[in-house]
């Protein structure tokens, strides 16, 4: 069976994850898609050969599709992430899955109340190799109970709208969800450190920052957010355990030995650092839709992100460590 796939929201990554399902994954086909910039999504569809139509309901509730992708803003993914529950469809859904905890508990009692997994949160770092061997590192239990975590999420430049609370909520969003799937663990305090800023940014922007994680189990993880860094997109994470580390390898590039000097590139953009990610991503998302099994990240890791953004942009505020107040996790999600 075919999956036919609707997509709201027809922007950069919208884009990408269409051209990522039509040229890369078996077994679906992107058969409707939206956009608030209905133009943008008629040249998008014409493409590919689906539809565009008016809005983000009628792509979920057409009987045409049978999932569906919500690549639109932030703000507007709760309303199709519900309605898509409410029409009993698998929906795939970019990171964030709500910007609101409350809205994300919405999701979660909705998907709950239908009785099976229907939503799956665009976390793909889940996907990608290395981070994936490093778990298997960490499951294996060679290295001993893990202790502390590195990591580093540094972008070249970003726009005049980032402000400092999207460090936590649009960039390290991605280290807090890595954090509680390699450890399987939950985040339970944050704090924020405010160094000296750089001045390559906007005034309004508190760059770099640096978050210090406690997991339940008492590992403390540090993050450094540096969205100006010039250099280009550097993503770094190594977790200390009793007898050993594991680390993260850097992505892999020819070494080029010229005029005295050895050296190697450095990635300019997300897109491209985790381009086999979404690649895999999808195609395991497709498979899992088809079977009707989901197996990656979910509701629940998207309610869980949510929290610990909110308490890390309280931390970022009051400057002190603040305890993460989370739900308990329901038997649905377990395992
Ligand atoms: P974008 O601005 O390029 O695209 C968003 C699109 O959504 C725009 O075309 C806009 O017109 C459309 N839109 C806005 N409101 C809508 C609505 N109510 N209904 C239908 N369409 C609507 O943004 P982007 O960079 O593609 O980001 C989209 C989402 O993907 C964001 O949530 C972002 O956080 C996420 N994202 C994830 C990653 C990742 O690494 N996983 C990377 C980039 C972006
Ligand atoms: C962007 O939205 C992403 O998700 C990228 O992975 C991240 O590196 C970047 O900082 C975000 O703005």
């Amino acid at each position: 069976m075919t999956v036919r796939i609707g997509v709201v929201g027809t922007g950069m990554i919208g884009q990408d994850h269409i051209r990522r399902i039509t040229d890369v994954v078996t077994g679906a086909e992107v058969v409707a898609v939206t956009d608030v910039d209905i133009a943008r999504a008629e040249r998008v569809a014409s493409g590919v050969g689906a539809r565009a139509l008016p809005t983000g309901q009628d792509v979920i509730t057409d009987p045409l599709v049978d999932a569906v992708v919500v690549t639109s803003w932030g703000p507007t993914h709760a309303e199709y992430v519900l309605a898509a529950i409410a029409a009993g469809k698998h929906v795939f859904c970019e990171k964030p899955l709500a910007t609101t905890a409350e809205d994300c508990l919405r999701i979660v009692e909705a998907e709950q109340a239908h009785g099976r997994r229907l939503v799956q949160v665009g976390f793909m770092r889940r996907y990608d190799q290395g981070y994936r061997a490093m778990k298997r590192v960490l499951d294996d239990g060679d290295l001993g109970a893990p202790l502390l975590m590195h990591c580093v999420h540094r972008n070249p430049t970003v726009p005049e709208a980032y402000h400092s609370e999207m460090a936590t909520q649009d960039t390290a969003v991605h280290e807090i969800d890595t954090i509680r799937w390699l450890l399987a663990d939950e985040i339970v305090s944050a704090q924020v450190l405010t160094p000296r800023r750089t001045t390559r940014r906007f005034e309004h922007l508190q760059d770099p920052q640096v978050m210090l994680f406690e997991t339940a189990s008492g590992v403390r993880a540090d993050v450094e957010v540096f969205v100006n860094c010039q250099y280009g997109y550097d993503i770094q994470c190594e977790t200390v355990g009793e007898t050993g580390t594991v680390r993260l390898p850097d992505p892999a590039d020819v070494w080029l030995r010229q005029s005295g000097r050895l050296s190697s590139g450095v990635l300019q953009d997300w897109k491209r650092r985790f381009a086999a990610a979404f690649d895999l991503e999808f195609v395991e998302w497709v498979a899992a839709v088809r079977e009707g099994t989901l197996t990656g990240p979910g509701a629940w890791d998207g309610y869980a992100a949510a929290v610990v953004c909110d308490t890390t942009v309280e931390a970022l505020h009051s400057g002190r460590a603040v305890e993460v107040r989370m739900k308990d996790r329901p038997a649905f999600y377990e395992s």
